[in-house]
């Protein structure tokens, strides 16, 4: 089995530049994630989540497939942490047993590529001091839906992402106690706990990731999300965070982690998660998806709203950095207005809720946001075309269109 056999969740429908413009069928909508679920299908949707995520809001799920959920567009609202069971899910391959978290305690983690190497369980880690952060957790492919060529992977709209706090030691911390990295060595390596199965070659199917030194600077090794401890869906016993950093760098069930000289031979490092043009194959030399960008959506109204006063509601974050600005368009960009942040600023790795209030009279509006980080680098018009359908944060596609 490689990396391409596992079963990577399709639509129904090929094109998703189709799905986009089927705007009368339920399931394109409910896709967009524009609308909540009928009854039928809510519990069609119920019987597709795997028994780890059986705890989850499912009315606020959209279920690609058992390994691949979305959060529905409209259950943000203006929220600046998202809950645990409305949060997405995203796994690469099978979760490990749910007999992993049982004694949570008891997880090893093994640290290599420093001066004394050694493994620490969780009960050891929790012992070396704790931090809590707050992070926007997004999926590399968040708004793959929105490209017109057909980009291969989970047609993710909006959804793919959420804002969660983090508890855990700082990853600095654990690898000073260790007497520091070895010198040379350029990477930090994570990797999943997940079982291979026999006679699979490793490497085309382990979540293994690598990221630049550099990011040691915000790493954690967390056990608890959103204030409990950490879920099996969402990486306990105990998850490697990087904070700024595209979801898939996060890795769950973490069991090791290494400070590297090269990047992990991994599959899902050497040519996957690969910026290239439509039509190329990935490969080791083009941009990994390591840091994220600056993105905002609109959160509602998603379909209609009344004449006269309204609020619109919107996530923003700077990715990698703070955000700075937000505006709102109700003319698809040809007039913009700035928009106001709602509620605390959790660090510069949070999305920030934002509200634009607006009189509208009858009519048809083109509702689009645009932020900007603190580096004045501002969201784009246009998505960034590529292959498999990464990095979008153009503003265009991320609009909603009200009737009032
Ligand atoms: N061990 C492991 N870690 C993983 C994955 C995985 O399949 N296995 N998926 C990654 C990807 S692609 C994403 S987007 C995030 C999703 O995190 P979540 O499921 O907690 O929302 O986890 C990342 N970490
Ligand atoms: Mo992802």
């Amino acid at each position: 089995m490689s990396m391409d056999m596992i079963p990577e969740p399709q639509s129904t429908l090929d094109n998703p530049a189709r799905r986009v413009m089927l705007k009368g069928g339920a399931g394109a909508v409910a896709a967009l994630g524009l609308m909540q679920m009928s009854p039928a299908a809510l519990a069609s949707s119920h019987s597709k989540v795997p028994e780890f995520a059986q705890w989850k809001r499912i009315e606020d799920l959209i279920v690609h497939s058992a390994n691949t959920m979305e959060t529905v567009r409209g259950a943000i609202r203006s929220g600046v942490i998202t809950p645990s069971p409305t949060l997405f899910v995203r796994n690469n391959l099978p979760a490990p047993s749910a007999s992993i978290t049982e004694n949570m305690d008891n997880w090893e983690v093994s640290f290599e590529g420093v001066k004394n190497p050694r493994s620490l369980k969780v009960s050891d880690l929790k012992k070396m001091g704790a931090t809590t952060v707050a992070s926007v957790l997004q999926c590399s492919g968040n708004g793959r839906a929105f490209f017109p060529h057909g980009a291969g992977g989970t047609q993710w709209s909006v959804g793919a992402a959420g804002c969660v706090m983090w508890t855990g030691v700082p990853l600095k911390d654990v690898i000073e106690s260790m007497g520091g990295s070895v010198g040379g060595m350029r990477y930090i390596t994570g990797t999943g706990g997940e079982e291979i199965p026999a006679g699979i070659d490793p490497k085309t199917i382990m979540v293994e990731r690598s990221v630049p030194m550099a990011a040691l600077e915000n790493a954690m090794l967390a056990w608890q999300m959103n204030d409990e401890p950490l879920d099996l869906a969402h990486g306990g016993p105990l998850r490697l965070v990087f904070p700024g950093y595209y979801g898939v760098n996060n890795v769950k069930y973490v069991k090791r982690v290494a400070m590297t000289e090269n990047q992990t031979e991994a599959k899902i490092q050497s040519s996957g998660y690969r910026i290239r043009d439509i039509g190329v194959k990935g490969s080791a030399e083009q941009p990994s998806m390591w840091e994220m960008n600056v993105k905002s959506w609109i959160t509602g109204p998603l379909e209609t709203a009344n004449t006269g006063v309204n609020l619109i509601y919107g996530v923003a974050f700077g990715g990698s950095k703070s955000v700075q600005k937000i505006e709102v368009s109700l003319d698809n960009g040809q007039n913009w207005q700035a928009a106001q942040f709602v509620g605390p600023d959790l660090g510069p790795f949070a999305w920030r809720p934002f509200v634009f209030k607006t009189n509208l009279k009858a009519g048809e509006y083109r509702v689009v946001s645009r932020a900007t980080d603190v580096d004045g680098t501002a969201q784009p018009r246009e998505r960034f075309e590529n292959e498999r359908g990464y990095l979008h944060n153009g503003w265009e596609d991320h609009g909603v269109t009200i009737k009032v």
